[in-house]
């Protein structure tokens, strides 16, 4: 069979790492990957670049009303425009349900809105914010019926979070149905106890919000959610993990056979405090939870390397430094109302290469797994993640030589600001292709967009391995079932 492309002459780089071949493609799909392929119809020259599966960003905010009321920046055209420059293929944003919203209505408005203006594929997570008897035992069931298989729910947030027993609740019904429960863990009181002195106190800098959302309040609702998600054996993912103690948490779970998964972002990473002790300016670094420190860093590196962290995805949230996002209030905005997020769609991948694969502290096929492989196997996405036969020729290819020096006005998003402003990475994907197009050509100058609006899909997503049950049951519910009596 004639291939219609063969990206020629590359190092593939796959999760076992990196080979020399060329990989053919029919239609929307890869069909071989070996050296020496025939020619294809079009051929595209891979000598001394990478070919690498194009990423999957499993955690981002798009087109979204946060729980504060404020809709982010990006749509789903320029989200995953950007998404697209820097590498990545597919994303996974959010379906959010706030109190009083109908869930189908919100997965059908979502659909919409993602249909008519994506250029890359996505699916979708639910955030549950009102667990109710419709929701657990129709709403939730039927969404996951559509391959909609994960749900976001907050233990922090006024508007949005649970207490313990709805998060049993949706534990159980996640458990039940095959979905994957994400967790946003961080412990309320401390973070608005603390926030109530500081706001009386006049203290309502940005810097005060990296001081209320203490590492403490991290490490006590990871335990906790680890503990509750025990009781009924229900796999879990924490999102955005950013402390030794998170992270130690999760390795320690993880050893005694808990499927507990952990993620981290870039700000975890290649942020600090500091960042947000700049005054007003600190808006733009503000994310919940926050940056660290430089030992947190190196604990987020060591749970990636350790497989206690198992993807890294941006956590997008992007808004403007201006009266629509960061500063509602203008100068006098306090960091309890300014929005919390940062962006990082187009950012995420050049950020890891350079600062993870250039200064040895991953390989190359660790890049691939917390950047694809590890979001396709933890949330069902058999079809992509990988270059292999039969897989979707979703691609990025990458010079590993170039160097950039980070500008906002050079990237695609329309928050305006990039935290990472003038920072100098090396290696960047050069060439992007979706289901075998060719969406993104930046190997000369000026780059070029070749993706119509609304060419992105939904993929419907399966049950995956790591949302089953361990089969594992702690000894209290041992002793309840030895009684006869079930969960
Ligand atoms: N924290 C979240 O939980 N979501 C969006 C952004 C943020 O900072
Ligand atoms: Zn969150
Ligand atoms: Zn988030």
């Amino acid at each position: 069979m004639q291939f219609d492309t063969v990206v020629r002459g590359g190092t593939v780089v796959n999760a076992d790492g990196p080979a020399r071949a060329d990989v053919g493609i029919v239609g929307e799909r890869i069909t071989a990957v070996g050296e020496g392929l025939a020619p294809g119809k079009r051929e595209i020259d891979a000598r001394d670049r990478l070919v690498m599966p194009g990423g999957i960003d499993s955690h981002c905010h798009i087109e979204q009303v946060s729980s504060f009321g404020i809709m982010c920046a990006d749509d789903f055209h320029s989200a995953t425009v950007s998404a697209a420059f820097g590498g990545t293929t597919t994303v996974i944003p959010f379906c959010a349900q706030h109190r009083g919203d109908c869930i189908p209505e919100v997965l059908a408005d979502y659909h919409r809105r993602a249909a008519e203006k994506a250029v890359i594929d996505y699916g979708f997570h639910l955030i549950v914010a009102n667990p109710d008897e419709q929701t657990l035992s129709g709403d939730l069931p039927a969404a996951i019926e559509t391959g909609v298989r994960s749900f976001k729910i907050f233990m922090t947030y006024e508007r949005m979070r649970l207490h313990d027993e709805q998060i049993l609740d949706v534990l159980m019904t996640a458990r039940s149905h095959g979905a994957l429960v994400m967790v946003h863990a961080e412990n309320h009181g401390i973070i608005s106890w603390l926030a109530g002195r500081m706001v009386g106190q006049g203290r309502v800098a940005p810097r005060y919000h990296a001081i209320c959302h203490t590492r403490s309040s991290e490490a006590e609702a990871i335990n906790r959610v680890i503990a509750l998600a025990e009781v009924v054996d229900t796999p879990i993912l924490i999102v955005h993990v950013s402390t030794i103690e998170g992270v130690a948490a999760i390795r320690q779970a993880r050893a005694r056979g808990v499927k507990v998964y952990g993620e981290t972002c870039p700000q975890y990473l290649f942020l600090t405090a500091r960042d947000i002790d700049r005054g007003l300016e600190g808006a733009m670094f503000c994310c919940s939870p926050p940056p660290r420190d430089e030992a947190a860093q190196q604990a987020c590196w060591q749970g990636l390397k350790d497989g206690a962290l198992a993807v890294y995805s941006s956590d997008h949230a992007p808004y403007r430094y201006d009266a629509s996002g960061k500063l509602p209030k203008g100068e006098k905005t306090s960091f309890k109302e300014m929005a919390n997020g940062v962006p990082g769609l187009e950012l995420r991948l050049p950020l890891l290469f350079s600062e993870g694969v250039g200064k040895g502290r991953i390989s190359l096929g660790e890049f691939v797994q917390l950047t694809a492989t590890h979001h396709a196997e933890v949330y069902g996405l058999p079809s992509k993640g990988r270059i292999a036969p039969g897989c979707d020729a979703d691609i990025a290819i990458w010079d590993t030589t170039r160097s950039v020096k980070i500008s906002s006005t050079a990237l695609h998003d329309n928050t305006g600001y990039t935290p990472y402003e003038g920072r100098a990475l090396t290696g960047w994907p050069v060439m992007v292709l979706s289901r075998g197009d060719l969406i993104i050509d930046q190997s000369q100058s000026p780059s070029v967009i070749h993706a119509e609006r609304g060419r992105g899909r939904f993929i419907a997503r399966v049950r995956s391995d790591a949302a089953a049950p361990a089969g594992r049951r702690i000894a209290e519910v041992e002793q309840l079932a030895a009684w006869g009596d079930s969960l």
